[in-house]
């Protein structure tokens, strides 16, 4: 019983963690395919104590495919998705190829499973739901249940984003860099253009014309696609810190209406997939480690924005694996719902 699956991008840093979910949640699967490029094309793995050997993915790879994870890169999804979706095929895709596309939902399940409530697993009509920017989960996991409550006017996020953001090549470059300047090396910079070791520096997204990068736009798109609410007022500031896997974000929220740090971490406290960590006394907030390979998103230095008059704004801190919650664990609960 289950539908069957295909995991494509299985040899990636996501396509791994589809897996570990898949597993750890005993999502239910009939068969499961390891779909990737002709380089990873022959690996063997084993998963749940079976062995699987990697097949290179292809049009047929589809066949009889009810869901297909997608973590191969935008250019893949872009051209495999389609094909995918013509034969039947649910593909929830973790790339940015049709996030912002009409007709495709853009979905963190506790914040809109609505927008794909009229998509179901099991009758072979092919669809496309596109897993949101890790930076912009991990955001609205904290938010929307304030938005919800105080409706959100304008929302300034900075973010400080893990390695993982950009692949396991990232992950090791930043292992090998700190090893280096450890050493006294000069570090090597393959995946980056300069030193990421013991330094920080402004995503590697490209910048477009209005001096934000492409990572900042995605914070202010996505968070109005999710929503629904195109008036939301949004600006973001991205940067690359030398943490392994889990991003770090500072939120700075007005309201249209009141909202007091008290019941904005009660409400928080009572949220779907959300750990309020928040211990002035002992000064224990949120960290990247603290959350890394976690599910929860965790909020804390929940306190009023002094800047506003009366209980308008307010400033939280997030942390949020971006691996998990940020990719793979996101799209194995949308696979979920379709269920
Ligand atoms: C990062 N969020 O942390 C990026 C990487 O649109 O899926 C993922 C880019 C995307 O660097």
């Amino acid at each position: 019983t289950g539908p069957s699956v295909a995991v494509v991008g299985v040899t990636g840093a996501v396509g791994q963690e589809f897996l570990k979910v898949i597993s750890d949640r005993n999502f239910p699967y009939r068969s499961i395919k390891m779909l990737a490029s002709s380089r990873s094309a022959g690996k063997q793995l084993t998963f749940e104590d079976k062995e699987y050997v990697v097949e290179e993915m292809k049009d047929e790879s589809f066949d009889g495919v009810d869901i297909a994870l997608f973590s191969a890169g935008g250019g893949i999804s872009k051209k495999m998705g389609p094909i995918a979706v013509e034969k039947g095929c649910i593909v929830v895709d973790n790339s940015s190829a049709f996030r912002m596309t009409e007709g495709v939902p853009l979905v963190i399940p506790e914040v809109n499973p609505e927008a794909m409530a009229h998509i179901k697993v099991g009758k072979r009509q092919g669809a496309l739901i596109a897993n949101p920017n890790c930076s912009t989960i991990i955001c609205l996991m904290a938010v929307t249940p304030l938005h919800r409550h105080a409706k959100v006017k304008r929302m300034v996020v900075s973010t400080y984003q893990a390695a993982s953001g950009a692949g396991a090549a990232a992950m090791e470059e930043l292992e090998l860099q700190t090893r280096e300047v450890l050493a006294g090396k000069p570090p090597t910079c393959n995946i980056f253009s300069q030193q990421y070791a013991f330094n920080l520096f402004s995503h590697n997204a490209p910048v477009g014309e209005n001096g934000y990068n492409e990572e900042e736009m995605k914070l202010v798109k996505e968070t109005r696609k999710i929503w629904n609410c195109q008036e939301v007022q949004v600006t973001a500031t991205c940067i690359r810190v030398p943490v392994m896997r889990a991003h770090a974000e500072n939120v700075n929220l007005q309201f249209e209406n009141p909202l007091d740090e008290d019941t904005a971490r009660q409400i928080l406290k009572e949220a779907a997939g959300i750990v309020v960590i928040d211990d002035r006394a002992s000064n224990h907030f949120p960290t990247p480690l603290e959350v890394s390979s976690k599910d929860d998103v965790a909020v804390g230095r929940i306190r009023r924005d002094i800047s506003l008059n009366g209980n308008y704004g307010l400033d939280i801190f997030v942390c949020g694996d971006q691996i998990r919650k940020g990719a793979a664990l996101n799209a194995v609960q949308i696979a979920e719902k379709l269920l």
